[in-house]
């Protein structure tokens, strides 16, 4: 029985840059969730009939908040729901199904890489039926509808078991229990060579994978160890726990240090990689050498054509306008365009639809390619790996040759985390009014070439989205970007980005802080980090 339920608004459900991040405790309140759900299915048209994929990454209230959007699903006219088993689904899992199965659309519920508990985060994402996130107009569209929402409509109807796969019926509605991994690895294997890198393990090749303790556990054990004969043991922290074991599952050299550590120990294998919450994001770390997500992006579009799945060549790259331009010189290289967006992978939709652009990424530990329509961290590794098993290289090899043909972007992003907002918000706002003045000012890194706030056209739909965040950049071609954080549930998070650029006939060995160090210099000069924030140092330094 179909039940209209009367709600009230809340006044807090903008979604930000990845749907809408809140704490747990949020999510509690009655009706919260129902209420976002219930101004998605208001804003989205079509579902009479439709199919509706939901999963998310396991972390707490991911069960009870799907139970909550099956029965929203069966009273809002959706024929048929694919819901993966035990309620996992990750990100470019849950993105692959909604193409492949031809559905409306998708909820994927996660933080990502934001930790999870009782006392952390939890979200909700829509994504439209490409499998990519809603655009700006939808989400901004579903934030109106979250203002002015009086009713939900649910279906009364029991809990539906989700952990053993098959089919269920919800008044109208199916539910169809899917295995959340199948789908994926067998799309993995229509891209990747799996026989070349089942080779590389069969000869005494070595990793280590770090899940975690969130989603792509499943993933990894099957598509590494089962499919591709990597030693049992390869996979560590596989099980996805609805707290990450109390970890912050954000693949960086902060949270996965063990992982750094190994790597750059005495008894590193070959390759490590992690991956994030929801299984979108890669970290990637050589034999003692680190890969920066900005040169792994660079690194994986030139050797791309190396996997069966990019043998066609590239179309284009296209990445985040923070994340640095190593990856433009390879587009220049390859004689394909370079497309620069705002962060958030939602922008890349419309290029990949287009054909525009083959792969793309994010400083951020996002890689990914027109397969999907979500950054794809086991993606990233697997190409990786087929790379790796063709050029029969150390990794550390490979950065190296890279960087003497294209130079080295050295770069680092600093996290300002936690600052009470009004002060992020005075910080940008003075750093945006003293734009036109910047230019020829002299700063440690050298006088400024050019400041201005990044606003951006999508070339196919012509829409425009300002205030994407502030560029600076310096006569020797170096970049400070500032941005504040649209993910984070505390507070404001300030992210500065450094970049410098050292032709290939330059000093390409230098510490990346040592390189970066008069950047460092100039960020403190031009937005007054210290005074507004009163921290004398970033929180993170990735
Ligand atoms: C961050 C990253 C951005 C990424 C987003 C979602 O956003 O900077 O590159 O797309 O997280 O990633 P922000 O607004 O906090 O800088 V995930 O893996 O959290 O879905
Ligand atoms: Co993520």
């Amino acid at each position: 029985m179909i039940q209209d339920v009367s709600t009230k608004p809340f006044a807090d459900q903008k979604p930000g840059t990845s749907g809408l991040r809140k704490k747990v405790r949020v999510f509690q309140q009655p009706n919260y969730a129902e209420n976002f759900i219930q101004a998605v299915f208001d804003v989205v048209t079509g579902k009479e009939g439709a199919t509706l994929v939901i999963g998310g990454d396991g972390r707490f209230l991911n069960r009870e908040v799907i139970q909550v959007a099956i029965r929203m699903a069966a009273a809002n006219g959706f024929a048929r729901v694919l819901v993966g088993q035990g309620g996992i689904l990750s990100t470019p899992a849950a993105s692959h199904v909604i193409r492949r199965y031809g559905a409306l659309g998708g909820l994927v519920l996660s933080a990502s890489h934001n930790p999870g508990g009782p006392e952390e985060d939890f979200g909700i994402k829509y994504n439209i039926a490409n499998g990519g996130p809603a655009p700006e107009a939808v989400t901004e569209a579903i934030h109106a509808r979250t203002l002015s929402i009086e009713n939900y409509r649910t279906f009364a109807a029991p809990d539906v078991d989700i952990d053993s796969p098959g089919l269920r019926q919800v008044g109208p509605l199916t539910v169809e229990v899917i295995d959340p991994v199948a789908d994926y690895a067998a799309l993995m294997e229509t891209l990747f060579d799996f026989s070349a890198i089942r080779a590389l393990f069969a000869g005494g090749f070595r990793m280590r994978f770090d899940a975690m303790s969130a989603v792509t556990g499943p993933y990894a054990h099957e598509i590494l160890e089962r499919r591709l004969g990597a030693p049992a043991g390869t996979v560590v922290n596989g099980t996805p726990l609805p707290d990450f074991g109390h970890h912050h599952p954000d693949p960086n050299l902060v949270h996965a240090r063990d992982l750094y550590d190994l790597m750059m120990g005495p008894d590193a294998p070959d390759f490590g990689a992690a991956s994030d919450g929801d299984g979108d994001r890669n970290l990637i770390i050589g034999r003692n050498q680190y890969v920066t997500p900005s040169d792994s992006l660079a690194v994986l579009a030139a050797n791309a054509h190396l996997a069966p799945g990019y043998a066609r060549g590239l179309a284009g790259i296209a990445r985040s306008m923070p994340t640095s331009a190593a990856a433009d010189r390879v587009a220049a290289a390859l004689g394909v365009p370079l497309f620069e967006t705002p962060t958030g992978w939602k922008f890349f939709g419309n290029l990949l639809d287009a054909g525009m652009a083959t792969i793309c990424g994010e400083e951020s530990a996002g890689t990914g390619s027109d397969h999907v329509r979500e950054k794809d961290g086991l993606w990233a590794v697997l190409l990786w790996l087929n790379i790796l098993a063709v050029r029969r290289q150390p990794v550390a090899q490979i950065l190296a040759e890279h960087w003497a043909r294209f130079g080295r972007n050295y770069y680092a992003r600093h996290d300002y985390e936690a600052i009470p907002t009004d002060r992020a918000d005075a910080l940008m706002a003075a750093l945006r009014s003293s734009l036109p003045t910047l230019p020829g000012l002299d700063t440690p890194a050298g006088p400024v070439a050019s400041a201005d706030d990044f606003a951006y056209t999508d070339p196919t739909d012509a829409s425009v989205s300002a205030r994407q965040g502030v560029r600076i950049g310096f006569v020797d071609g170096s970049r400070i970007v500032f941005r504040l954080s649209g993910t984070g549930t505390e507070g404001a998070t300030l992210r500065v980005y450094l970049e410098r650029y050292v032709a290939a006939d330059g000093d390409l060995s230098l510490e990346t802080a040592v390189a970066l160090a008069p950047l460092v210099a100039a960020a403190e000069a031009l937005a007054g980090i210290a005074g507004h924030t009163g921290m004398d140092r970033p929180s993170v330094i990735t």
